[in-house]
């Protein structure tokens, strides 16, 4: 367990991992069961501890293939259902979520490395809201605004990130499944289990055979999904990337996407903003989820006039952080989720430092096995410095300073990325202005990181496009209308 230099120590409160029956190995959910895979397993592992969780079956392409067949043959039954029968299957597995909840937050914990407390305070109540948020909309889609007689896509193929495993599956099955789609999702390989649990939910619901299929792998799973001649609508979580290569894959093949890219998001603190709750904000905007956050605030804009307060609260509340293990309930940091995103938080860190940048992180005692990097702020950096441009993906912040609103707007628009951006300021003018200029899918007004089912997230440029969450979420899984998410 980590040690901080706080003012007393806290007792360890660890969740019991009891609730959670993780088995040796899995296979593929295809067509309502779980079946062995034709491909070769790979493991996935507890980025605190480095201990082998499970084996995992890698779907090859002919496991794509029978997963998008029980799709195929499900998608006729399901989108002729009508709409209130759909309803029930989605708020059943909504209610199941919630009845799992803890199995599910300790599950997450356990494979990805986040913190108990955001697991199951943040993750997996968002995720039965997304469940619940959906299933209401079912039987009214002709209410939707998307014209009359809305009609489902087909197969969609789903491809995810480790950041928020449960969480973005929740955003990508609720609304296809309301909309009458079916789906074939691939998890990430770092973080299979809670999809494989949410397989298990499939059947405890009785979701007929097929409409749900979970195909576990890794790039190479996901290319052979996306490329797959029966897939209408490919959903892609994850990096920029990986984004343009799909984007590039199914040019001309008439499939639909929708790219939910990275982000380097600016979070602004005019001087007449209250100080400690913007500082509450940074932290929150940053070093929630280790920084594994696409919307992360990971570029602090500061106002000069007040950036040395600011910056001294900063520094005094991050010494407050708890980072140690994921299971327990006080932990505010938990572990990188894989050596390799390590590497790469450590190697951008250490470019920062090269390029004369300023480089603090409390004094913490890091845990000796596991993946772990300590809250880090980075200051006396510029808009050249890679540490400005480029997502690291991790717990570091990077400070710059404005001294008008306008340095402040050009500043935070000058990235390739539009996911994201906050704003913390007491003139409510100041913060429509400021709304109005900046170009991100969402802007956040004294407070950062909200999440909710009814308010549609995406990002501008190098963030993707369409639109997930809300009315407009629906868009993104019928037949078009010539309405775009925006649009709505
Ligand atoms: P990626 O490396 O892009 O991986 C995302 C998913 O795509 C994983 O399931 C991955 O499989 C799979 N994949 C990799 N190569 C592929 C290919 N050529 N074709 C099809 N699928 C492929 O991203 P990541 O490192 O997991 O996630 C971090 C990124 O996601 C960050 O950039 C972050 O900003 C972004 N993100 C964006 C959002 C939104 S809503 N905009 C939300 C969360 C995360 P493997 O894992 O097995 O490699």
């Amino acid at each position: 367990m980590a040690k901080n230099s706080t003012p007393f120590e806290y007792a360890p409160a660890p969740e019991s991992r009891s609730v959670v029956d993780i088995k040796a190995s899995y296979g593929l959910f295809i067509d309502g069961d779980f079946v062995d895979g034709r491909g070769s397993s790979f493991k996935t592992v507890n980025p605190a501890t480095e201990e082998t969780l499970a084996e995992i079956a890698e779907a090859s392409e002919a496991d794509i293939d029978l997963a998008v067949r029980a799709a195929r043959k499900a998608f006729r039954g399901w989108s002729r259902m009508p709409g209130k029968e759909r309803a029930k299957y989605l708020f059943r597995i909504a209610r199941i979520i919630q009845e799992r909840g803890r199995e599910l937050a300790v599950l997450e914990s356990i494979d990805n490395g986040k913190p108990i407390k955001e697991s199951r305070d943040v993750d997996v109540p968002i995720v039965a809201a997304h469940f619940f948020y959906y299933a209401g909309w079912a039987d009214k889609l002709e209410y939707a605004g998307l014209g009359p007689n809305p009609q489902p896509l087909g197969v969609a193929g789903q491809i995810i990130p480790w950041n928020f495993p449960l969480l973005m599956l929740a955003w990508k099955i609720a609304p296809a499944l309301a909309c009458g789609n079916t789906v074939v999702l691939k998890p990430a390989e770092t973080t299979p289990l809670t999809a494989l649990l949410f397989a298990e939910i499939c059947q405890q619901a009785d979701l007929p055979p097929g409409v749900v299929n979970i195909v576990t792998g890794a790039g190479s799973t996901g290319q052979a999904l996306v490329a797959h001649p029966d897939v209408d609508k490919v959903a892609f979580t994850g990096s920029t990337d990986v984004g343009k290569a799909i984007a590039r894959a199914i040019a001309g093949t008439g499939k639909l996407a929708t790219l939910e890219l990275g982000g380097k998001a600016a979070n602004i603190v005019f001087d007449d903003a209250a100080l400690d709750q913007a500082v509450e904000g940074i932290v929150g905007g940053i070093f929630f989820n280790q920084g594994h956050v696409c919307c992360a605030g990971s570029r602090l804009l500061v106002q000069e006039s007040v950036a040395e307060e600011v910056l001294h609260r900063l520094k005094r509340r991050m010494a407050t952080l708890r980072v140690g293990d994921p299971l327990d309930k006080n932990t505010d940091i938990g572990a990188i989720n894989s050596a390799e995103q390590l590497a790469k938080i450590r190697e951008l860190s250490a470019i920062g430092e090269a390029e004369g940048a300023e480089r603090w992180a409390p004094a913490c005692d890091l845990p000796s096995s596991g993946f772990w990097f300590p809250p880090t702020v980075f200051t006396g950096v510029t808009q050249a410095h890679r540490i400005a441009r480029e997502e690291v993906f991790g717990p570091v912040l990077s400070v710059l300073t404005f001294r008008t609103p306008s340095e402040a707007i050009e500043k935070a628009n000058n990235t390739p990325y539009g996911l994201s951006a906050g704003v913390w300021t007491e003139k409510g003018s100041r913060i429509l202005h400021m709304a109005n200029e900046l170009r991100a899918g969402v802007v956040w007004a004294n407070t950062f990181n909200k999440f909710d089912p009814t308010s549609p997230f995406g990002g501008y440029k190098e963030s993707g496009y369409g639109r997930e969450g809300g009315r407009q979420g629906l868009a993104a899984y019928l037949k078009s209308t010539g309405l775009k998410g925006g649009d709505l």
